[in-house]
């Protein structure tokens, strides 16, 4: 016989930039508890599921989740006790129905994406399954490449740099532990080449150096320079992936490269920029390369270079069937960025995955700048299969818990387990 669910519990916890967030702990009728935690962004879409905060200014400046977690406990546990965590689309289709707005601001994403999170992870523990072989299947044994987030800019750190996050993709690796020994390794020359340079070594959100440099370009070269100085080679071993992010320096129309000092630009001056960088150094990615509401210059940089490289679509699409739909048809990408917060439930993300699938677009399993200690994510990229995932640089526990997790999956599936590169 199923077990049921006895009982559902959540509680305000800390991200890993001390603002509230969500946990929730479900208790099977047979004594299994399980929890999961909900993420939370800094450069976030317009159109993503919202994030109920208290307001107010007494406690956290406003960030308090309380009413979230009142939500789950008084308004969300009582419809839910009693049904078979297996039940996860059900599940997730009755807090969709409880909440009754297309963005979950009535109960709060981050108090849903909590619940269907630790719904899933309370099933794989019931049925005796790894996280990643429950949701997946036997044939989940993807590992996926990591996207190493290694120098920061943007909204993520107080430096000069306009771009988001400048990442590496150990492509060339032979399995998931050595990736991220690649990843490690070149992380720490990367050090070593901004202290020689009299930059800083200070790390911003997910972990990556955040230096005061000239351009954002000197980014790219700095990283090549520690690829190499690590022993590895550019576009071979170790290739670049690129999350400009670019809605949060785009104002009043225009692209305002204000950190850096490199003035401002339309999108045929970004895509020409972009393609000048692809010309230049190993880049295999370019996420949010435009802003979010621009369309037109995100078709452009995909008919300009979509042959050859990805071009992922973040802000633009927050996991929502809605606006991926609306891309597919106007070619505005051929890769989606994932991010379980940004949609809400575990359902409504696997059909976004589905409809990448369909389409033959890549998909890339992400992280969000404020993390938590939760692994959720690592079992999630090996259970959908995409090959890629994006959590963080080599440093920070909450980023290294990911990788860590999947190492051990790695080692779980031994000769099973696939590693490969996704963008051949
Ligand atoms: C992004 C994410 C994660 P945030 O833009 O891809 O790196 O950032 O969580 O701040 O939206
Ligand atoms: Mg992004």
């Amino acid at each position: 016989m199923n077990s049921k669910i006895k009982e559902i519990r959540a509680m305000e916890i800390l991200d890993s930039r001390g603002n509230p967030t969500v946990k929730t702990t479900i208790i099977l009728d047979n004594g299994i508890s399980a929890s999961a935690s909900c993420p939370s962004g800094a450069s976030t879409g317009e159109n993503e599921a919202m994030e109920l905060r208290d307001g107010g200014k007494t406690r956290y400046g406003g960030k308090g989740v309380l009413k979230a977690v009142a939500n789950v406990n008084e308004r969300i546990a009582p419809v839910l006790i009693g049904m078979d965590p297996t039940r996860q689309e059900e599940i997730d289709h009755f807090m969709i129905g409880l909440d009754g707005t297309p963005n979950k601001s009535n109960l709060g994403a981050n108090a849903i994406v909590s619940v269907s999170m630790a719904v899933a992870r309370a099933a794989s523990l019931a049925s005796g399954l790894p996280l990643y072989t429950y949701m997946g299947g036997f044939g989940a044994r993807q590992i996926p490449v990591p996207m190493m987030n290694i120098l920061n800019g943007g909204k993520h750190a107080d430096n000069s740099v306009d771009f988001q996050e400048f990442m590496i993709m150990p492509i060339g690796a032979p399995s998931f532990a050595e990736a991220l020994r690649y990843g490690a390794e070149t992380f720490h020359a990367l050090k070593g080449i901004l202290s020689k340079k009299g930059y800083s070594t200070n790390v911003g959100d997910e972990g990556g150096f955040a230096p005061n440099l000239k351009s954002n370009e000197e980014a790219c070269d700095v990283i090549i320079a520690a690829i190499e100085a690590a022993g590895y080679k550019p576009g071979k071993d170790i290739a670049i992936a690129l999350d400009p992010a670019a809605s949060s320096f785009f104002t009043d129309g225009k692209y305002q490269l204000t950190k850096s000092g490199q003035g401002t630009k339309n999108n045929d001056q970004m895509v020409a920029l972009y393609q000048q960088w692809i010309d230049k150094y190993p880049i295999v990615s370019i996420e949010d390369g435009l802003a979010e509401n621009d369309w037109d210059g995100f078709k452009k940089q995909t008919s300009a270079m979509g042959k050859k490289i990805q071009i992922v679509g973040d802000d633009i699409f927050v996991t929502n069937k809605k606006y991926i739909v609306r891309g597919i048809q106007e070619k505005t990408a051929n890769a989606v960025l994932i991010k379980l917060n940004q949609i809400g439930t575990v359902t409504e993300t696997v059909d976004a995955i589905n409809l990448c699938r369909k389409t033959g677009w890549n998909f890339v399993i992400s992280h969000r700048s404020g993390e938590t200690e939760d692994t959720f994510i690592a079992d999630f990229a090996v259970a959908m299969g995409g090959g890629q995932i994006k959590t963080g640089s080599a440093c920070r526990s909450e980023r290294i818990a990911k990788y860590n997790r999947l190492m051990e999956i790695e080692a779980e599936l031994g000769k099973a387990a696939i590693f490969e590169n996704p963008l051949l």
